[in-house]
């Protein structure tokens, strides 16, 4: 059975970046209850905790078939004594109690449906539901102070709520290279995130913006913005400037947080329906994100903003730890070395990593 587990003899790899994890795998029931349990951990403040839980079913995601029996966790790394009693109720009653219960309780749902507005995290949906605001009708009626961007995330919800499709993403996307077009001619436009690893639907579209010659990117993002918003393609937006290489030296940027420093956008299109004359509306909106980055930092960047979240927080973990370099979306810093290591390619940067390449359908852990 451990042979069947560990497939080449090879015992599961500590770090999720040093595994391949498809889309689709063969432990849906478990990897739902833990993610479950790591969200409702999140809703509650629990870093730690909600890690431990999405640890856990990241190892379940990549074995390659069922897990039939509680004594096959035992060559797998990373899985506590909690995820051990999740995955044991599971297995021998189909449902973890424990789990059902969190689905159930009235915060972990509240904290589901207030989160699931565009620009409210959980600081602000745990603020809303202490002061015992319970439904979106209640933000409403109880003239709940709200941010342009989350007042748009409201007037939208329905919408930003259903799942982009590929088909979706790809029109996005072409509309985005058109107008790119109009000002900056051999400009890219690259579509990342989710639907970059495969994934058929998601909850937004991510697309990087670059040129080949460094420099000719500055500026691009607010005219191309400015264009799809005169021909009324955008319903909200709000951009931030490149902030990155304002101060000297690498920057671990937070830690744990995926947050860059590039030009973007925070948007949502309206997108016209390719539903036909059948759909009921002629349009959707979409969440957008537009990123800019220098052709130098694009590897890093594209890296950075494919994902998965988890991925990216172990190739980050991997490479601190095990390397003692520092890996964001812009570079990559060998402190011991006290230099940056250029890459021209994905591929290159799990080189300097001495990691075997990944390929993008392979990073949804
Ligand atoms: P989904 O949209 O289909 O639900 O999944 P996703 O595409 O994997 O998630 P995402 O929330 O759109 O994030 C895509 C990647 O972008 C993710 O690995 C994190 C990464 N990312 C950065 N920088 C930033 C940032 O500043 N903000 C956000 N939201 N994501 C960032 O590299
Ligand atoms: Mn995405
Ligand atoms: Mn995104």
């Amino acid at each position: 059975r451990v042979a069947e587990l560990a497939p080449h003899g090879r015992q599961m790899a500590p770090y999720a970046c040093q595994r391949r994890t498809p889309l689709l795998h063969s432990n849906q029931p478990l990897t739902e209850a833990l993610e479950t349990l790591a969200e409702e951990a999140g809703f509650s403040g629990s870093e730690g905790r909600s890690l431990a839980f999405t640890r856990a079913a990241s190892v379940l995601k990549a074995l390659p078939g069922r897990l039939g029996a509680l004594e096959e966790l035992g060559s797998l790394p990373g899985i506590g004594e909690h995820s051990r009693r999740v995955i044991q109720d599971v297995l021998e009653d189909g449902v973890c109690a424990e789990v059902e219960r969190v689905k159930l309780s009235e915060r972990y749902r509240t904290m589901k449906l207030f989160t699931k507005i565009f620009g409210v995290g959980v600081r602000t949906a745990s603020r809303w539901y202490q002061e015992g605001l319970r439904t979106l009708l209640d933000l409403q009626e109880r003239n709940t102070k709200l941010t342009r961007q989350q007042q748009a995330g409201l007037r939208h919800y329905g919408d930003l709520n259903t799942p982009v499709e590929r088909s979706e993403a790809e029109s996005t996307s072409r509309a985005v290279q058109e107008a790119v077009k109009r000002f900056l001619p051999g400009a890219s436009v690259t579509l990342a995130g989710g639907f970059r690893r495969g994934k058929p639907r998601g909850h937004d579209v991510d697309l990087l913006l670059t040129h080949p010659e460094e420099g000719r990117e500055v500026g691009l993002l607010s005219r191309v913005v400015s264009w799809l918003d005169s021909q009324g393609l955008i319903l909200y937006q709000h951009s931030q400037e490149n902030s990155y290489g304002l101060r000297e030296g690498p920057e671990p940027l937070g830690g744990r947080d995926v947050m860059d420093r590039f030009e973007r956008c925070f948007s949502i299109f309206r997108l016209e329906a390719q539903g036909g004359p059948g759909a009921p509306r002629g349009w959707k909106a979409v969440r957008v994100d537009l990123v800019v980055a220098p052709v130098s930092q694009f590897p890093f960047a594209l890296l950075g903003w494919t994902g998965s979240r988890h991925f990216e927080r172990e190739l980050r973990r991997f490479a601190s730890r095990e390397r003692k370099m520092v890996l964001n979306s812009h570079a990559l810093y060998d402190t011991r070395q006290n230099l940056f290591l250029p890459a021209t390619s994905e591929e290159e940067i799990f080189q300097h990593l001495g990691l075997e390449y990944v390929p993008p359908a392979q990073r949804n852990a």
